[in-house]
């Protein structure tokens, strides 16, 4: 196969001269073909059967051990201007960053194989989908790539009928993490990436096409691409709002996005659009949508089990690629907190021994179809996507961030999103459990200046009348002896309950300066263990505590200097000021 589309012709063979590979593969991206990759990648030792019994074609990945995250530090947005990459990006010229990552790719395919992989971000027909093609030396690349894109010859049409697609340059190099480089060229609408084989770094569709790349894009074309789960809440009266939440990496998205009502709450169902990354537009009618780009997981499998979440637990029961779990002594994958089985290899393949650490890396990843979900929702097909009744942003911290409140307008909602901060993750390699902002859960991903992505955000409210509220929510308070105060998971449909009932107007809540919180009784508790002083914890602010993150907010704000938006700073400082004069609650 190749292609009648001679740009694309003369790109790939632009890299295969430059890499040097020993033939060129073009994939077609049928389920034969995914076969006969988890075959090949099985015969060379990359790949390993699970137990065919309990986990049918379910496959098993270890990564280098140098290689099991995203590497921020390694990642740069080269625009001609360093001020439009911003401060919140790496940076480098797109003359010197070709050059660096150039002289890597010279010859770093010799021996190896090169595939082609076309592929649509986003329903196939939809008018706001973008296609790509990534060019990548790694059979575990192309297979997770057919189960987390539409990818093949449906999206080869479309980019042969279109013209233009993403150019995403992907090699594994020699896996030295002194000679990796995740780069973006965001004028030019290409990738390069080099030296890593894992998730983000690899899967050039996910963060860097679907949210850097894209995030650019919809700055200059007037629409959002987030890292927000999307996801429908029925009633038992049979109404569904849809609702995007941006959560920082490992936060809660996925278990989120497919959670499994309460008993409390029996009636109530939940649909599963997205669980990672959603692209905003507003329609003809002012009405926000939107769609998934993606059209798989990739998912942090740590923490998944019966009680936690069902739903993912029984989805990657079958047809899932694991990458860095642990393994039982009959061949089941194993991870902490999975609470059946024992592991007896780790994720290194070594015989487990606590003294080694953790028996599965606490980033080990589930690849899934989104249509094993058994909450999958079938409109994450429709072309126009789902109208948006609330955009919640949220983080994980121990202290200070109350389990949920509601901006006052949409310019606070705004300000909530671009103050947001959250302990990291191990999602990147780095310090895990440092608290640091993470705007609108964009921190790693926003391809261009945030001071112009804040003032984009805003720019909304001039173009409908008709936008979504906005709210804060987090899972991860903890008491003095570092026990979650909020039981999380199922229980935080109770949450998304209020949060509908505010949208719709029909609940009462606390006005405080940083916005409205649930009443005493707001949110429904019945049958939980969470006492009423955990509950007061969990739905009250403290004004000494708020004064000190306002002002943190405040100066991280001004570090963008004159292109932080004027609108942005009269927020803080309107909260700031209401925050010292000391008044904290008034009834609404
Ligand atoms: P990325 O794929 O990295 O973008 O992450 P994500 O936001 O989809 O995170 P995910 O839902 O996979 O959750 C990551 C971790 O948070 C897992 O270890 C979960 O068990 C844990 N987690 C998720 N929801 C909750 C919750 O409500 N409460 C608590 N305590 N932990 C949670
Ligand atoms: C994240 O880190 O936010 C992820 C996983 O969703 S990765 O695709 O590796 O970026
Ligand atoms: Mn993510």
């Amino acid at each position: 196969m190749s292609t009648s589309l001679s740009t694309l012709n003369a790109w790939v063979d632009e890299v295969a001269n430059r890499t040097q590979p020993e033939d060129v593969v073009w994939c077609d991206g049928s389920d034969n073909e995914y076969k006969r990759f988890i075959q090949k990648m099985q015969e060379a030792g990359t790949l390993s059967a699970l137990n065919s019994d309990t986990y049918p074609d379910c496959y098993l990945h270890l990564s280098d051990p140098s290689d099991v995250a995203r590497v921020e530090h390694l990642t740069y947005v080269c625009t001609e201007s360093e001020i439009e990459a911003g401060p919140n990006n790496n940076w480098m010229s797109p003359a010197d960053g070709h050059a660096k990552i150039d002289a890597l790719f010279d010859g770093a395919m010799r021996g190896r194989t090169m595939y082609v992989i076309p592929y649509c971000m986003g329903p196939i027909d939809s008018p706001y989908s973008r296609c790509g093609v990534e060019i990548t030396d790694s059979a575990y690349v192309v297979a997770n790539m057919k189960l987390m894109t539409r990818m093949g010859s449906a999206a080869l049409q479309r980019i042969e009928r279109e013209g233009t697609f993403v150019k995403g340059l992907h090699s594994t190099g020699d896996l030295d993490p002194d000679r990796r480089f995740i780069m973006h060229f965001p004028e030019e609408l290409s990738i390069k990436s080099i030296g890593s084989g894992y998730g983000g770094n690899a899967l050039l569709g996910k963060k860097c096409h679907a949210l850097r790349i894209a995030s650019y894009q919809a700055h200059t074309e007037g629409w959002l691409a987030e890292h927000m789960l999307i996801v429908g809440i029925e009633s038992p009266e049979g109404e569904t709002h849809y609702i995007a939440c941006a959560l920082p990496s490992a936060c809660g998205k996925t278990n989120l996005a497919m959670l499994i009502p309460p008993e409390s709450m029996s009636g109530w169902k939940i649909w599963t659009l997205g669980e990672d990354i959603a692209w905003l537009h507003l329609d003809d009618d002012g009405q926000l949508r939107a769609v998934n780009p993606e059209s798989g997981y990739f998912g942090v499998v740590p923490g998944t089990n019966e009680d936690t979440n069902k739903n993912a637990f029984n989805m990657i029961k079958h047809d899932t690629i694991f990458t860095n779990v642990a393994r039982t002594s009959d061949n089941e994958p194993w991870w902490e907190n999975k609470k059946v089985g024992e592991p007896a290899l780790d994720w290194q393949g070594r015989p487990y021994d606590p003294a080694n650490g953790k028996a599965a890396h606490p980033n080990s990843r589930f690849t899934v179809a989104a249509s094993n979900n058994p909450s999958y929702s079938e409109l994450a097909e429709a072309p126009a996507g789902v109208p948006i009744s609330a955009i919640v942003f949220g983080g994980r911290r121990k202290e200070v961030a109350p389990l949920v409140y509601q901006a006052k307008s949409w310019n606070h909602g705004v300000l909530v999103g671009a103050g947001v901060a959250s302990e990291t993750t191990s999602a990147n390699i780095g310090e895990v459990g440092v608290v640091r902002r993470d705007p609108m859960a964009m921190k790693p991903f926003c391809g261009y200046n945030f001071a112009d992505y804040w003032a984009h955000w805003l720019s909304f409210a001039d173009r409908t009348e008709t936008l979504p509220g906005i709210f804060h929510i987090n899972w991860f308070r903890q008491d003095q002896d570092g026990k979650f105060l909020w039981p999380g998971f199922g229980e935080n449909l109770r949450v998304l309950r209020w949060i509908i009932e505010r949208c719709e107007g029909r609940i009462d809540a606390v006005e405080t300066p940083i916005g409205f919180l649930p009443e005493a009784d707001g949110i429904n508790t019945d049958g939980l263990e969470a006492s009423d002083d955990d509950m007061r914890a969990l739905t009250t602010i403290d004004a000494a505590q708020w004064q000190v993150e306002m002002d943190a907010i405040g100066e991280y704000l001004e570090s963008y200097g004159d292109r932080l938006p004027a609108a942005l700073r009269a927020e803080q400082q309107r909260i700031a000021t209401d925050l010292k004069a000391g008044s904290l609650e008034k009834a609404s």
